[in-house]
């Protein structure tokens, strides 16, 4: 518990263990039979001692108001908690932070129900109370969790819930970080260190919600596709899991009735479960689900409801999620959905903003996806990191087509601890992420270092995991090694290599990046006999800051730096298997505080604030015009601005002439 009892096991042998499999999480929605209450809004924070993080523990601060222990301040949930306040102390905190916060729970709630608690996301190591009593932990960023509370909570009556929050990355977390003793005016600071380039922002990152389930209930669905007869037919294959089964309720007794609905709210498809709580529907007519830009009607969704009755037909439980009917298939050429070979245009980003950190934002989510359909991008990289559940939402929606990655982040010294919970952080992503549409890839690390020998073990081990728990979606991964000495991208159904041509090499050279963009993209093909595309290239632009001729850091740099790789992305396109480009970044974000980061992370072709620099407006015309050629979409009439009509310009010219 704490960073400071978290040791780090280092072994020569290191072996494919089980993972112990999620259970339930599923989105927390209303129905007939469940109701859902918020936790969020403004609860009490302290910081514990960073010499002392596991006092609170021993010293039981969680059995009564943390206000009887120190003085408390407000903080937001969900937010990161670093940059609230204006204390540095608070921004830069090493290890553990404690939050409380009182709420009621109706009396309805106390009959022949289950009373659940679960957390969006909080990074990186939760440890949660009711009146006192340990109800869960869990250690990942990022991901949701969830526990039980029938028994631990009072109904009618005033409940408190603590929750302590550990930041502390060692070389067993993912993603890793390291802490040591640094010697400091008046004595010794506790350092928290990272190589990943953004800020180790913490807290309860994402919303807290109280649920209600009944006694025998509806605890997993997993949804898959297909599509035939040249899109016309689609399928719909569900599986249900269901949880609280009472003894004599075994789960054949149980069935689960579906209804499969357009957006226009008509039936289209219904049936019955067999034995094992799964079946399969069929849509005549079939709207697939399309990436933006790709169709008239992108990101069409169908809702499936699903009803759990008793063999005697008494309802127990409903629940209802969107789904999107598509396929995807590849090979070493190619990447196709619904049979059309797709072309990824797109960005790496952050969930990074001013104030809030890493917090979920509304606000922020709905503007940035404004922003990728204004731009015409089709696909981002959730870099580095799982996003909110809610950003995924609104992704299969909108037909944004996401690489959904883990948070394991610039990977090294492998070690029997780091690989148990790699693998435990793919498991616990595809556990919540795999019936969105918008999901189409897994990214399993960013930026390995996969030079060493026992990456190569380490990334089999977790490919083939992320396979066997998903193989209707290939696996990739974003690697910066160079193809020469890299051990892992043999193991990845696609290759994404990170290069930073005219940046971290060969800064300023606008004329050294075109050929090396191209023949580097050729070389990993040429080892790997895979698709290829580009996870990330860019440049630090200051807004505002104009040089010109082009230097680094103004924004016509950036501007010119974009252009010499799209010509490389044109040169590749013409060999079949480039299959993507992908910009670092969508905004500038925050980092640890370094002398190469002024302010954080500059490549953003937006600013943090969500405005465009001068790159924008050229991307926007790249994106859209792939969008023409490949997908044939129609074009914003805002892309080109009026500059003169030349026709017009001409006939005047020669009239004017003739009245010589
Ligand atoms: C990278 C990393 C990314 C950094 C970026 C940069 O290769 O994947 O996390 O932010 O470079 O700007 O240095």
């Amino acid at each position: 518990m704490g960073w400071g009892v978290r040791r780090l096991i280092t072994s020569l042998v290191i072996v494919n263990k089980e993972v112990t499999p999620t259970r339930g999480m599923l989105y927390p929605r209303e129905s007939e039979t469940r109701e859902v209450r918020s936790l969020d809004g403004l609860w009490n924070f302290v910081t514990s001692d960073e010499a002392n993080p596991t006092q609170g523990v021993r010293d039981k601060w969680f059995s009564d108001d943390l206000s009887k222990v120190k003085d408390v301040i407000p903080m937001p949930v969900p937010a990161s908690y670093n940059d609230i306040t204006t204390d540095n102390t608070i921004r830069d905190h090493v290890g553990t932070v404690w939050y409380d916060r009182k709420f009621f729970v109706p009396k309805s709630w106390a009959k022949d129900q289950r009373v659940w608690l679960r957390f969006g996301s909080v990074h990186y190591e939760a440890f949660v109370w009711i009146n006192g009593e340990m109800v869960v932990k869990h250690e990942m960023g990022h991901l949701p969790f969830e526990a039980e509370v029938t028994n631990f909570v009072k109904y009618g009556e005033e409940n408190r819930i603590t929750v302590m929050c550990d930041n502390a990355l060692i070389q067993t977390t993912v993603p890793q970080g390291k802490i040591s003793e640094v010697k400091k005016d008046g004595g010794v600071a506790i350092v928290q260190t990272y190589t990943f380039d953004f800020f180790n922002y913490a807290g309860i990152h994402r919303s807290v919600h109280l649920y209600t389930t009944p006694k025998t209930f509806i605890e997993e669905v997993e949804v898959t596709s297909d599509l035939e007869d040249s899109n016309s037919v689609g399928h719909v294959y569900y599986k249900v899991k269901v949880g609280g089964t009472a003894s004599n309720e075994a789960d054949s007794n149980l069935q689960i009735r579906v209804k499969l609905r357009n957006k226009e709210s008509v039936t289209v498809a219904n049936g019955t479960s067999d034995g094992d709580l799964k079946g399969a529907l069929e849509v005549k007519n079939v709207k697939p689900w399309w990436p933006y830009l790709m169709h008239a009607e992108p990101g069409y969704l169908y809702q499936i409801e699903l009803f759990l009755h008793t063999a005697d037909n008494t309802l127990l439980d409903v629940y209802r999620l969107k789904v999107g009917i598509r396929t995807l298939t590849w090979n070493n050429t190619s990447f196709l959905i619904n049979g059309q070979p797709v072309y990824l245009r797109g960005f790496g980003k952050h969930e990074d903003s001013d104030i809030r950190g890493k917090g979920l934002d509304f606000a922020l989510l709905t503007r940035d996806m404004n922003l990728l359909k204004w731009i015409g991008a089709n696909a981002y990289r959730t870099s580095h990191y799982p996003y909110s559940e809610e950003s995924m939402q609104f992704a299969d929606e909108n037909g944004i087509m996401i690489i959904d990655e883990c948070p394991s982040v610039d990977t090294d010294n492998y070690n029997q601890a780091l690989l148990d919970k790699h693998k435990s952080s793919m498991e616990q992503l595809i556990h919540r992420d795999r019936n969105h549409p918008s999901v189409i890839m897994w990214s399993i690390a960013n930026e390995p270092r996969t030079s060493p020998f026992q990456a190569d073990s380490h990334f089999q081990f977790v490919a083939n995991f992320t396979r066997a728990l998903d193989g209707t979606r290939p696996v990739t991964a974003a690697i910066a090694v160079p193809s020469a000495s890299d051990k892992a991208a043999k193991h990845l159904d696609i290759i994404c290599f990170n290069r930073y041509n005219g940046w971290y090499s060969n800064p300023g050279k606008l004329d050294m990046i075109t050929t090396h963009v191209v023949e580097e993209a050729i070389t990993w093909n040429k080892k790997h006999n895979k698709p290829v595309m580009i996870g990330e290239y860019g440049a630090d632009t200051i807004e505002g800051l104009h040089l010109l001729p082009a230097y680094i850091w103004s924004e016509e740099y950036q501007n010119e730096l974009f252009s010499k790789h799209f010509k490389a992305f044109d040169i590749l396109r013409k060999k079949e298997w480039f299959i993507g480009e992908f910009v670092w970044n969508f905004a500038d974000f925050k980092t640890a505080q370094s002398i190469t980061r002024v302010g954080g992370n500059k490549k953003g072709v937006f600013t943090r604030n969500r405005q465009p620099k001068a790159t924008a407006h050229l991307l926007r015309k790249r994106y859209f015009a792939l969008g023409r050629e490949l997908d044939r979409c129609n074009l914003p009439e805002d892309l080109f601005l009026y500059i003169t009509d030349a026709t017009s310009t001409e006939s005047r010219g020669k009239r004017e002439t003739a009245d010589l």
